[in-house]
């Protein structure tokens, strides 16, 4: 295959030409949150190179992204001060910009005369829509490249899918083609007066955060250097057990990246790329890339293709239907938003799951799916249900505010990516979950005896 400055140009979408205003090369950086192994920075060097250009790259920070709070911001700033030094050191000066990008990008790029603007691929509407404001309001040429799905969201295919059946051979066919090694950046030969490193100073900007009402997580260090010593120690000691212990919450067999895939703080690509090398049976690395892979570009392709990813509209017909003939069904229970953040609901299971939520910031992947299903259950109406799921997903995970939740939320809730089941009260033939199959599967009350403290219920 032909490819752009060893850049596969399926990754790349020319948005705009706009007019070569002779200034620098500008990566805006937003969902790829790291200097290695990133397609964009790649991107924007190769176009500096080529045109003897300063390269300078950009974060946008937005006080209040919606959902946030300094549980995510300080995780987020850690990571890019990382960053900051990584540039340092490739003489690539990084400015922190405070406010929204259609607010203060247009105008920073008019300052320093930007030619080429160079961001992440982003399916959320939130980042479609910067992207869009931004583009008015720019002189020149804007480029996004998908540095998130190994195969390029937009190519591996031109509709919604169905299904993970439906994406998984599509993806397969083009993996040898898109899973290659990356290049390495180089430090940056041309300067320029215009452009200098501006990112003030950290704890002034740690302090700008509007919500601090959610505390930070200290199990995870944050950053590029400690999501690729997160994985390595993964290889070593979990991907040979991942597909046994995945599904059990009360043994650590995930391998918890999701917050670093999340911020960009490590690519998905590489991370697949190790998982192939590593010296364990095929069946477990298979378990562990179909989840990296189909699942998670799966997500990309539902929010890129489905601007309803966050509301019932977006469920397919056969889920609202079923739900639409199930809304006056009676509800044995029927929770407020604050019984369900409080972990005040009848069911110690759920409660400990949302408390490991609250005080971990990483709720088990198994759990995340009957937590979701019993919100639909005891919610007045699915409304209700994905409004309150949302809220509490994207105000404590870690990882939240991610297609990969959205999408979630939206299987569990509404059928996305599932097929119709048995029909039951409030559910209809939505899938159901029970505490009694959870039984089933691991030791609830080993789990529950962890995460609830037995003095506050
Ligand atoms: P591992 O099991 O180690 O998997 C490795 C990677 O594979 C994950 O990091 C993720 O990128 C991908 N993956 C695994 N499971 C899934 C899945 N079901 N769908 C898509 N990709 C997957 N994931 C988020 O990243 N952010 C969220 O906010 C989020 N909310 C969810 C809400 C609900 C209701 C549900 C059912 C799932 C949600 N997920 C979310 C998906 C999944 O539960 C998490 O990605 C996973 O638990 C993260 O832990 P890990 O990295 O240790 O996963
Ligand atoms: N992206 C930005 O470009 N600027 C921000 O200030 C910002 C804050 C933020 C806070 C929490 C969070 O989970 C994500 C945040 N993001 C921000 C977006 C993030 O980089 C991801 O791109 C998307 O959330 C995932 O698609």
């Amino acid at each position: 295959m032909k490819t752009i400055h060893q850049i596969a140009p399926q990754r790349i979408r020319l948005v705009k030409k706009g007019n070569d205003t002779g200034g620098p090369v500008v990566y805006w950086m937003t969902r790829e949150q790291r200097v290695a192994d990133n397609w964009a920075l790649l991107l924007a060097q190769n176009i500096a190179v080529e045109h003897k250009r300063a390269l300078v790259v950009v974060f946008c920070l937005v006080p209040d992204y919606p959902g946030a709070n300094i549980r995510h911001y300080g995780f987020m700033l850690k990571g890019l001060q990382e960053v900051e030094q990584k540039l340092q050191k490739l003489k690539i000066p990084f400015v922190l910009l405070q406010g929204t990008p259609p607010e203060i990008l247009p105008g920073y790029l008019a300052k320093i005369k930007g030619a080429f603007l160079v961001t992440d691929f982003d399916p959320l509407k939130i980042k479609r829509s910067w992207q869009q404001a931004v583009v008015a309001g720019m002189e020149g040429s804007f480029y996004v490249v998908d540095g998130h799905n190994i195969v390029p969201c937009w190519h591996a295919s031109p509709k919604q899918e169905y299904a993970a059946y439906t994406l998984r051979p599509k993806i397969n066919k083009l993996l040898p083609e898109f899973l290659c090694n990356f290049p390495t950046l180089v430090p940056h030969p041309v300067g320029s007066k215009k452009v200098s490193a501006a990112s003030g100073d950290w704890h002034k900007v740690y302090n700008s955060v509007a919500d601090h009402s959610v505390q930070e997580v200290d199990w995870l260090i944050p950053g590029e250097k400690a999501a690729n010593e997160s994985i390595r120690g993964f290889l070593k000691n979990g991907l040979q057990t991942y597909n046994e212990k995945r599904n059990d919450p009360n043994l650590d067999g995930q391998s918890n990246i999701s917050p670093y895939l999340h911020f960009g703080h490590i690519a998905p690509q590489r991370v697949a790329l190790l998982v192939s090398e590593a010296r364990v049976q095929a069946e477990e690395k298979e378990a562990f890339l179909e989840e990296l892979i189909v699942r998670r570009e799966l997500a990309d392709n539902f929010c890129f293709y489905n601007e309803n990813y966050d509301r019932f509209e977006g469920f397919p017909e056969w889920a609202r239907k079923t739900l639409d003939a199930h809304r006056s069904d009676r509800r044995e229970y029927k929770y407020s938003l604050d019984t369900f953040e409080h972990c005040k609901t009848h069911d110690e299971l759920w409660n400990a799951a949302q408390r490991q939520m609250m005080e971990r910031g990483k709720m088990h992947g198994y759990l995340r799916m009957y937590w979701a299903k019993k919100i639909l259950e005891w919610s007045a109406s699915p409304e209700a249900a994905i409004k309150t799921a949302l809220y509490l997903n994207d105000r404590y995970e870690l990882d939240g505010r991610d297609p990969n939740g959205f999408a979630g939320i939206a299987w569990s809730i509404g059928g996305v990516h599932d097929r119709a089941w048995q029909e039951r009260p409030i559910l209809g033939k939505v899938r159901y979950m029970s505490y009694a199959g959870c039984a089933r599967k691991f030791d609830v009350k080993q789990y529950v005896a962890r995460w609830l403290d037995t003095q506050s219920n």
